[in-house]
């Protein structure tokens, strides 16, 4: 199959990435013109014997210059910013809901799990036209999503999800290359993106051999684990029943309020001590050195099935 090559245009932020880059790389040009310039002609003009004047410049002049740079180069600064950060900025508020599909990146390959729990190794099918939201995590190192045919990159990183977005515009297949060095196969750690007709990719995504989604083997692990001793409603202790909470807002002990997001059932796994639920007793202990970022993947996937609104997407 013919590959894309990596300057496609392929997504609706790569036009925006491609224009911020030339625009700068064009002012980088012109200051370093203007700085050669200038060192060439000061060289030659100030030249050891030749007649220029020389002293101090009128007080004035001195002022002018110097208030002028300055506020010149931090406009420009503050405009390049705006601009780099409006961008991908625009693209958050997009009208059709996201598709999300976990990354699981390790040493070395790239796991992609789609929400009807279809999984696939070192491709990732994608739907044209849809925005994709990525929720990624490191198994072992840090490692880096990058497609460069969509100008989308990011670390993925252990511990940690990480998201990234982006809308394919290009039909056709690109290269995904992890852009971080993770040890000795990191140059291996290549993979496919193979952007479908939506009809395409909604046919090709059913037919995928169906393995345990997430989230049922996130259940098995909650019973496993003993989360459900305590945790289920019937349960003598007295612990949160957790449908519904993933989504919504939880009373914290101490009056503060959180949503309930992935970053935060993380949290309340891993550190159970940080955030208590009010009215609750800070007795539930940590799993940090119990599960493993996989193990968590699943439990988070389960908790947020218990919250059906959310789990439809
Ligand atoms: C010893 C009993 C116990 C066990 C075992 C336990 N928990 Fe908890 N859990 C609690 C209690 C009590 C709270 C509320 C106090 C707090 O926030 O720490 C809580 C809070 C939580 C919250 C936040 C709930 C909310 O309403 O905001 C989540 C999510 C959670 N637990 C998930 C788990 C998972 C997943 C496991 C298994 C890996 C687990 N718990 C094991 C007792 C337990
Ligand atoms: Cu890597």
């Amino acid at each position: 199959m013919e590959i894309g090559n990596l300057f496609a245009e392929a997504s609706q932020n790569a036009g925006v990435v491609d224009l911020d880059f030339l625009v700068l790389t064009i002012i980088s040009m012109a200051i370093f013109l203007l700085v050669f310039t200038l060192v060439l002609v000061f060289c030659i003009r100030y030249r050891r014997g030749s007649n220029a004047k020389r002293g101090r410049l009128p007080e004035i002049m001195r002022r002018e210059i110097e208030a002028g740079w300055t506020a010149g180069t931090v406009f420009l600064a503050l405009f390049i910013f705006w601009w780099a950060v409006a961008a991908p900025a625009a693209l958050q508020g997009q009208p059709a809901p996201a598709l999300k599909i976990h990354i699981y990146a390790k040493q070395w390959m790239w796991q992609v799990e789609h929400p009807n729990g279809a999984r696939e190794i070192n491709t990732l099918h994608l739907p044209v036209g849809t925005p994709v939201h990525l929720l990624m995590t490191s198994q072992d190192v840090i490692h880096s999503f990058y497609v460069p045919a969509f100008r989308a990159k990011h670390d993925v990183l252990p511990d940690r999800i990480v998201e990234l977005e982006f809308l394919p515009t290009k039909i056709g297949t690109f290269h995904l290359f992890c852009a971080e060095f993770c040890g000795t196969a990191h140059s291996q750690m290549t993979g496919q993106v193979i952007v479908m007709r939506q009809e395409d990719y909604a046919h090709w995504r059913e037919v995928q051999p169906q393995s345990e989604t997430l989230a049922a083997e996130g259940a098995a692990l909650f019973h496993s684990l003993g989360c459900s001793g305590c945790h289920d409603p019937a349960s003598a202790v007295h612990a949160p029943d957790l449908r519904g909470v993933f989504g919504h807002i939880v009373q914290l002990q101490g009056g503060r309020q959180v949503v309930a997001d992935e970053a935060y059932v993380r949290d309340s796994i891993l550190l159970p001590d940080k955030d208590i639920v009010a009215g609750f007793a800070p007795i539930m202990p940590s799993f940090s050195n119990v599960v493993n970022n996989g193990q968590i993947e699943s439990l988070i996937a389960y908790i947020r099935s218990l919250s059906p609104q959310e789990s439809a997407q």
